[in-house]
């Protein structure tokens, strides 16, 4: 804190007092979405509105995130925020609302004991969409995950956020301690919601006596996230450096966009988040149907799409005229037909905004990001406008396009002969199956805990095969110019 003073006055800097904030949020998850969001949001409230009640305790509870671990350690929980505008000024701030943070894997039993602490009202998370083990065939909880089955061994060492809540949960009732708030910022349809069911689908298989009292006393608003946030690199850790004078290890990089919606329903008095521009909400799906179907979809279309064709970046694709034609007749034709109930004139503008958005070379968002998961991200970014267009017989063309092109993006090598990773938890699985569909297309959509029964639907699967075998013979671009004239 007393470094912070050393940065020169372009620097926007915490003007508050750390040491006299109190932490009743727990966030688990401290990625670079969270930081360039949720955490910057409080910043601000805390900054411009001396709401000290309101402190951020970070949480990590996975291996793989010993990085963060150490750095926030490092540098006591201060970070920077790099927000980067299409046209203006670079702009760097200091956020300071995470005021405390505990790592799961190094002391499991202190990260449950500040879940229960009664200080704390709310736990957010963003843990990715992947971590809510949400079996696409049964729609329950994994209990077949191989960390479900360790964490069940021995559950005071958990390994999933729901061993984790469980076990603080089971505290608070034995306390008699009031309950939370549990608020979902993943990209998933009604966030909130699905947490809610895993986790009581979880308590019913180890904690049955437990299922009243989370009914009675948590709550669980949805919420829509909206910023586009990048892997770090080196050079904006050197840029910070030259230009403003800041030593941080792992800066957050952003767009200026963003854009938080919530369900308003928490369990005590919340955070006046709206006076630093949160919207609440009693119906959040119009607003998250937008941003799954229009930013989640596009940025999966552009990825795998553009991976194929050579490009290693958003901003690449999203240049080059043709993947914008497609894009634009994919949003137009079906999914705008999808979204009756959304305001018409927001979606408008979303639209509009969304390409330059994309289109902002100074974001450095790497393809190989957008692509990893997709078989989590595809049920939940592209899947849902299949679904519905299907179901008012409306056109499926270009979504069976992309499915296709998803199945030869499976073959791990692109147009120029160079081979890139598939990086996904059933990769084994993608690999075989597109391997597989070289004979037999529709082997592909056999994958059920991705695409369900959609391999009975003729409809769909007519278009998908002559998709698959204009792909299988042409590269990429061809195939794109040739969907933009038909
Ligand atoms: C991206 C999102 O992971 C993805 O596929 O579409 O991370 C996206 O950048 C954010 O949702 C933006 O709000």
């Amino acid at each position: 804190m007393e470094n912070l003073k050393l940065l020169p006055e372009t620097v926007l800097k915490p003007s508050f007092d750390r040491d006299k904030i109190k932490a009743s949020i727990l966030h688990i998850g401290v990625s670079n979405f969270h930081r360039s969001h949720q955490a910057y949001y409080t910043h601000d409230l805390i900054d411009k509105f001396n709401e000290l009640n309101y402190g951020i305790c970070g949480v990590d509870l996975f291996d793989s995130d010993r990085k963060i671990y150490n750095i926030l350690k490092d540098q006591d929980g201060l970070y920077t925020l790099y927000t980067k505008e299409p046209n203006g000024p670079h702009r760097a701030k200091i956020i300071g609302s995470i005021i405390e943070y505990f790592f799961g894997p190094e002391n499991p039993l202190a990260v449950i004991e500040k879940m229960a602490s009664p200080d704390i009202e709310i736990i957010s998370l963003t843990i990715a969409e992947d971590e809510y083990h949400l079996n696409g065939i049964t729609g329950v909880f994994d209990m077949n995950h191989p960390v479900a089955n360790e964490e069940t061994k021995n559950p005071f060492k958990p390994k999933t956020v729901f061993g984790y809540l469980t076990q603080a949960f089971k505290l608070r009732k034995l306390r008699n301690l009031p309950g939370c708030t549990i608020l979902s910022c993943d990209n998933m349809k009604s966030n909130g919601e699905t947490m809610k069911h895993l986790l009581l689908d979880y308590v019913s298989k180890t904690e049955p006596g437990l299922l009243d009292w989370i009914s009675e006393n948590t709550t669980f608003p949805n919420s829509m996230v909206d910023r586009i946030t990048t892997i770090t690199d080196f050079d904006d850790i050197d840029t910070l450096k030259q230009d403003f004078l800041i030593e941080d290890q792992w800066p957050v990089v952003c767009e200026s966009f963003s854009q938080w919606v919530i369900e308003d329903k928490f369990l005590h008095k919340r955070p006046s988040w709206e006076k630093v521009g949160v919207q609440f909400t009693q119906n959040i799906e119009p607003y998250e149907n937008m941003k799954l179907r229009l930013l989640n979809a596009g940025h999966t279309i552009l990825g795998i799409l553009g991976t194929m064709c050579g490009y290693k970046t958003v901003y690449e694709a999203a240049v080059d005229k043709d993947f914008m034609i497609f894009l634009k007749c994919f949003i137009d034709e079906e999914v705008l037909p999808t979204l009756k109930e959304s305001n018409q004139t927001s979606v408008k503008s979303y639209k509009k905004m969304l390409v330059s958005r994309f289109q902002n070379q100074h974001i450095n968002d790497r393809l190989s990001r957008i692509c990893q998961e997709s078989s989590v991200k595809i049920p939940l970014f592209i899947l849902p406008t299949i679904k519905d267009q299907l179901q008012s017989d409306k056109k499926i063309k270009r979504a069976a396009f992309i499915i296709a092109a998803w199945c030869k993006y499976n073959d791990g090598i692109d147009d120029f002969k160079i081979p890139y990773k598939i990086t996904d938890s059933i990769s084994g699985t993608l690999i075989r199956n597109a391997t597989l569909s070289h004979q037999n297309p529709i082997k592909f959509l056999e994958i059920e805990s991705v695409f369900g029964d959609l391999s009975n639907n003729k409809i769909f699967t007519d278009s998908y095969e002559e998709s698959l075998s204009l792909l299988r013979s042409n590269n990429i671009k061809a195939c794109i110019q040739k969907m933009n004239t038909s």
